[in-house]
């Protein structure tokens, strides 16, 4: 990179030291932006990426809750409030033992330029715990989540910050945080979350979005060459939120997903993920993938395995970050892989991405591919704030045209910046803009 985008990001690593994924996040932008960074002068003068770069708010709290035998735990809650340029802070909260403050900064630092990228008015943070809800019981996972919103109630609101499901946090959690959130706060303030059961606030097509959003922007990268997903095959990643309304979506549309995974190993199922049995395994029983395979004719369950090597046309990393490496990619694109589109945040590594590029394979990054997901969740405050629960095929029909607007987006500003069919340069470049465009007209703070 130009030595003054190199001293600017020095900067960063001494004040953000051992933030290995925050680090990535901010490089891989300050990278695929720099021909931008270097020609605006207003940015410059502005000191937009040193802002950028810096969260506007960072919490961090204690969590201690009790479990089934009465013995005091105690975990880390995080609130990352990165950017509210464009709206309240919007993003999800994960659960999961691998959260760290670097995790939840490198996942806030994203969602501002993909939030903003969805033309919705919305700024960028995330949160979450290193609790780890796997053997939980219901009444602990209350508890926890309980425990977790007695502290994060007094920083969020329908036009502060509006948290949402992460990995770890789906339909239960958000029940149970909103139960607690309203006892706390006294008031029934229905966009304060997102994710909410449709009973009470909760969009019909929240929980399908992600993963149909990742289909519909694959199906329209696809729609540039005059093909499509039909008749596709795609190695999937995940079992949760994502892969299954992927595999769904994909199914729907003609196409046939052959796999799954979660962090004991993968399944191949050569006949095609049988939806109905996934939802049953992860969804009611909260299982693993394994039980899947035990259960499926010609499903094989690889203990420890990855799914990159199996042999089809696309490939939709949808479990977590840093899943993809560029042996990875070698293996998929010498087994025939066209197109990788990231339902993840962030599932590919550096090199990995390089290798896509180099052997020019289709790549989405997740700040465009995924963001389908936060979409729904800006409609879902829409409907709370109008007091209105929109019919699903008004909500998908809404996602499909916020995809294909994305993509457009992606496609146009690449081809501006001399980088035709780059949808990372693309979707980096239109998200940052939007935002430090709007930063200049709200002066300096
Ligand atoms: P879920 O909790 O529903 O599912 C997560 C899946 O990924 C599980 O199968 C889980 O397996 C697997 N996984 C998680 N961490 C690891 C790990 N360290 N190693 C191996 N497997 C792992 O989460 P979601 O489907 O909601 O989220 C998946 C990804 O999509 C995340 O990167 C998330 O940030 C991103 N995303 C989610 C959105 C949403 O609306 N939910 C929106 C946009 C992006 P196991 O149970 O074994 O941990
Ligand atoms: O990464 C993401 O975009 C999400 N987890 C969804 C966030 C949201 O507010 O719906």
């Amino acid at each position: 990179m130009d030595a003054r985008l190199e001293a600017v990001y020095e900067e960063a690593l001494k004040r953000n030291p051992t933030q290995p994924e925050f680090q990535q996040a901010v490089r891989e932008v300050m990278e695929s932006l720099e021909p931008l960074l270097l020609s605006r002068r207003d940015y410059q003068d502005s000191a937009i990426l040193e802002r950028i770069i810096e969260p506007e708010r960072q919490i961090m709290f204690r969590v201690a809750w009790q479990d089934d035998d009465n013995k005091v735990r105690v975990n880390r809650g995080y609130r990352i409030q990165f950017n509210s340029t464009l709206g309240p802070y919007k993003g999800g909260l994960r659960f999961h033992p691998s959260v760290t403050l670097s995790v939840i900064k490198f996942l806030g630092f994203e969602q501002i330029f993909k939030n903003a990228l969805t033309g919705q008015g919305i700024g960028g943070g995330k949160g979450g715990s290193d609790f780890d809800p796997h053997g939980k019981s219901d009444d602990e996972v209350m508890r926890f989540c309980q425990a977790f919103m007695m502290e994060l109630s007094r920083h969020i609101g329908a036009d502060v910050d509006v948290p949402a499901g992460d990995i770890g946090v789906g339909a239960r959690e958000i029940g149970y945080l909103f139960g607690q959130y309203k006892r706390i706060a006294n008031r029934n303030e229905a966009g304060v979350l997102t994710g909410k059961a449709v009973g009470w606030g909760g969009s019909l097509g929240r929980t399908e979005a992600t993963g149909y959003g990742l289909v519909m922007f694959a199906n329209n990268m696809l729609a540039e060459r005059g093909d499509s997903v039909e008749g596709k095959t795609a190695i999937v990643s995940g079992s949760g939120n994502v892969a299954t309304y992927a595999i769904e979506k994909l199914h729907q549309l003609g196409g046939k997903a052959v796999s799954i995974s979660d962090s004991g190993g993968s399944v191949y199922d050569p006949d095609g993920i049988d939806v109905d049995l996934l939802k049953l395994i992860k969804e009611v029983r909260r299982g693993r993938v394994a039980e899947y395979a035990a259960v499926r004719p010609n499903a094989e369950f690889r203990a420890g395995q990855k799914v990159w090597e199996i042999p089809a046309d696309l490939a939709l990393p949808c479990a977590t970050q840093n899943e993809v490496d560029a042996n990875d990619v070698r293996a998929m694109h010498h087994h025939g892989i066209e197109l990788v589109a990231e339902g993840a945040n962030m599932p590919l590594t550096p090199g990995a991405i390089e290798v896509a590029e180099n052997s020019k394979m289709l790549f989405a990054p997740g700040k465009a591919a995924n963001a389908g997901g936060v979409a729904t969740s800006a409609l879902e405050m829409q409907q709370n704030a109008s007091l209105q629960a929109w019919p699903a095929d008004v909500v998908e029909e809404k996602l499909e045209g916020i995809m294909e607007d994305i993509h457009s987006t992606c496609l146009t500003t690449a081809e501006e910046l001399d980088a035709p069919g780059n949808y990372m340069v693309g979707a980096n470049a239109a998200g940052f803009m939007k935002v430090a465009d709007a930063m200049i007209q709200q002066g300096v703070v």
